[in-house]
Parts: C-alpha cells; structure tokens; sequence
C-alpha cells in the first residue's frame, strides 16, 4: 500500500482554508487523517468535509505532533509564531502567506515553473502570491524559448482574494447599490482607517503602501516574480486593482522578450504548457472570464497580442481561480510533487 500521510489545515475556517480541505479529497491526496486547525475561536466547533464531520483544534505548537503535511493559511503572524514548532516536530510546512517567501532558505514554488527548487528545503515551502503564481505559469513557457526582459502587469482581483468577510461585503454592497448607503468595513485593508465600497466600484490599492509608493501586492508580485524565475534583473512593476468580482483574478500583462517570437509560436508553446488553457478566438468572442474560471484548476490565457510597436512586445490576458491555483491547489501540487521527488518520509 502506497504511504499515507497525516494532513493539518491551519486556518481550516477561512477561504482558502476550506478550498485546501476540499482540494485534498478531490484529488485523492493520499492522506491517514486530518486535523483542522484555527484559531481559539473556533476551537471545539465542527466542519464537514466530504460528509465526515471534524472538530477544529486550537492551532498550538503541539497540535503539530505526528503531522507530515502542515498547510498554513491563516496569515503571516501565525505562521510566523507556528510554521517552525510545527518543522521542529517531525512536518513539512507549505506556508500560503508572505512570511517566508523572500527567506533566501525557503524554496518559493510554482511547480509547473521551477520544481527543483523543492529540492533544497529545510521544513518550509513557501507557496506564492496569487497574482504572481498565475502570472509566472504564463511568462515561464515565453520564457524558456525567448528569454525575458520586460513584464508590466496590471491585476483585477477578485475579493476572496481579501478573504470571507471580503466576500460578505461584496455580496451586502452588491444588494444594497442603489437602495441605501454603503457601511464599508473590511476594504481596501481592514485595519486601515479609511474604508471604500467595492460593488459598484475600483479600489487602486490591495495591502498597505510601501514607501516607493507601490502597495505591498504590488512588490510582491514583483519580487516573488524575480525569486520563482531565477531573472534578478527582470525590469517588472505591477499595478494592483480590486474589483467587484467574488472569485478568479485577472490580469492585463504587458512583457517584452529577449528575441521575437510570431504569434503562432506564443501560441503553440502556451498551449503546450502543463496547466495551460488557451482561449484567444476574438471573432468568436472566446476569451478568459473569472466568473468563467471559477471552481476551475487552468490558468486561462487570451487576447494574446504581438505589440505595434515592439517587435519583442507581447500582450497577454491571464485569469485563473485564485483560490484553487492561486491558493489551495498550487499548495497542494507542490506537496505531491515533493512525494513525487520522495522528498518526504513518514
Ligand atoms: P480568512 O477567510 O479571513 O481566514 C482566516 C483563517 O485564519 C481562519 O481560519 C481563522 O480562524 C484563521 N486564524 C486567524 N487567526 C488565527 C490564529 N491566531 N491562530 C490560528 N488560526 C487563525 O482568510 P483567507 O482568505 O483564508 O486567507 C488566510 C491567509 O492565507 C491570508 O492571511 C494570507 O496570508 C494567505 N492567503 C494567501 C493567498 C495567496 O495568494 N496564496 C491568497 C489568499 C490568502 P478563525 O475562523 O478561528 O478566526
Ligand atoms: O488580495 C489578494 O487578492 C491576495 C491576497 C493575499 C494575501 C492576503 C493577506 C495577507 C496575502 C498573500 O498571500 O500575499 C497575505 C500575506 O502577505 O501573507
């Protein structure tokens, strides 16, 4: 019998929480048992996952005892006070926050990009920025024929991207646009003082201002982006954009190559790559939508365009579920690609 492992969700209860919950019985991860884990909070209260009820456990240093698999996505605080006691006792940590993602030590991974930095871990495995995960499964393929020196993106992102309560206020705003007057509470940034509504709406700003003048999105997008693809030197500035969709980011991604590739070729090697979907038929009006994507694995590319004016310039229009490959199935892949490796042991 093929090795099972013993699985923690830590932030069982949130957004990305309950994807990962549901990822892991939909592709049969091959687990003994799960532990639910959140906050005080929750603790002692219940959860269904494909009809077996949990309860959910504080997350503690302890509770980590006997886990092989420790999926983090209850912030950077939490995994910044538990990802290690976790390491210590025996797990793997694969980490959706941006704790550890620019640790010179902690393997930051897209596997369809660059798997072999798995080989190198030392307990934790960062899993990117949702924007950047769909971005680099996308540039990666270009890259590899063509070389990559340019990229400027712009993100349209979706508020489960803010977690519940983001979604909530969507849906409220949403019922309440014309009739009453918006109570925002939770965007752009909850702990910040000002507060806009999202139905109805763009807001310019996802995460706190850096003092550059780029918001902390936005450099991770940028910074993530150079780590995943070894490219240090990649000229690339991001502009990162909320919009009033529930599920599945867009991006408009502008990027120059290093020798010119025809738009048949940008075709054939995006359609080749693993986790791609192609859809660029303008006359029949077939292109990426996120509601389109949601609940769905691909990263869906269109509008795929040779620049006028730069005869190494392409435009891309890339969407994808930012929870499943932006989040929960990313998370997951690389768990089984480091079982794939053999690169855990029970
Ligand atoms: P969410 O819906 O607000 O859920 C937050 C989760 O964290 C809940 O399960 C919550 O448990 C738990 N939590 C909060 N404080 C805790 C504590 N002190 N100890 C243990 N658990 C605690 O948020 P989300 O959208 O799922 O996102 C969670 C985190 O995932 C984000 O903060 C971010 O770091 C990361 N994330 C990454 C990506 C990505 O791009 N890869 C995308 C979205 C989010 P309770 O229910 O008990 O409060
Ligand atoms: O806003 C989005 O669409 C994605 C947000 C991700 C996020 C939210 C809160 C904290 C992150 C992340 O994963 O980059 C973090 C974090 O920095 O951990």
């Amino acid at each position: 019998m093929s090795e099972r492992y013993v699985v923690a969700i830590v932030g069982a209860t949130g957004a990305v929480g309950q994807k990962i919950a549901e990822k892991l019985v939909e592709r049969n991860f091959p687990y003994s048992h799960l532990k639910l884990l959140a906050s005080k909070r929750s603790a002692g209260q219940q959860l269904d996952i494909n009809g077996q009820s949990y309860v959910i456990e504080e997350a503690t240093p302890e509770a980590f005892e006997g886990v092989n698999f420790a999926f983090f996505s209850a912030g950077g605080d939490v995994s910044r006070q538990l990802a290690k006691e976790a390491v210590a006792r025996g797990a793997v940590v694969i980490d959706n926050t941006s704790a550890f993602r620019m640790d010179p030590e902690t393997p930051l991974v897209v596997p369809e990009v660059n798997p072999q930095a798995l080989q190198n871990h030392k307990g934790i495995i960062a899993n990117p920025n949702c924007s950047t995960i769909q971005m680099v499964c996308a540039l990666e393929p270009l890259r590899q024929q063509a070389g990559l020196k340019k990229v400027i993106v712009s993100t349209y992102q979706a508020v489960s991207g803010s977690g519940a309560a983001a979604i909530e206020e969507l849906k409220k705003e949403s019922h309440q646009l014309g009739i009453e007057q918006p109570n925002p509470q939770v965007l752009p940034v909850k702990s910040q003082p000002k507060h806009y509504p999202i139905a109805g709406n763009l807001l310019p700003q996802i995460d706190v201002f850096e003092d550059n003048g780029f918001t902390f999105e936005e450099m991770k997008m940028m910074n993530e982006t150079k780590k995943i693809m070894e490219l240090p030197s990649l000229a690339i500035a991001a502009t990162c954009v909320r919009v009033p969709v529930v599920t599945g980011h867009s991006e408009s991604v502008y990027l120059e190559t290093e020798t010119e590739l025809s738009y048949e070729e940008i075709i054939q090697l995006l359609s080749q790559a693993d986790g791609i979907v192609v859809q660029d038929d303008p006359a029949n009006q077939h292109y990426p939508m996120p509601l389109y994507a949601e609940n769905t694995d691909p990263v869906f590319v269109g509008r795929i365009r040779k620049d006028p004016n730069e005869k190494t310039g392409i435009h891309l229009w890339i969407v994808a579920d930012n929870l499943l490959k932006g989040a929960a199935l990313n998370s997951i892949q690389i768990a089984e690609k480091m079982i794939e490796l053999n690169g855990v042991s029970k």
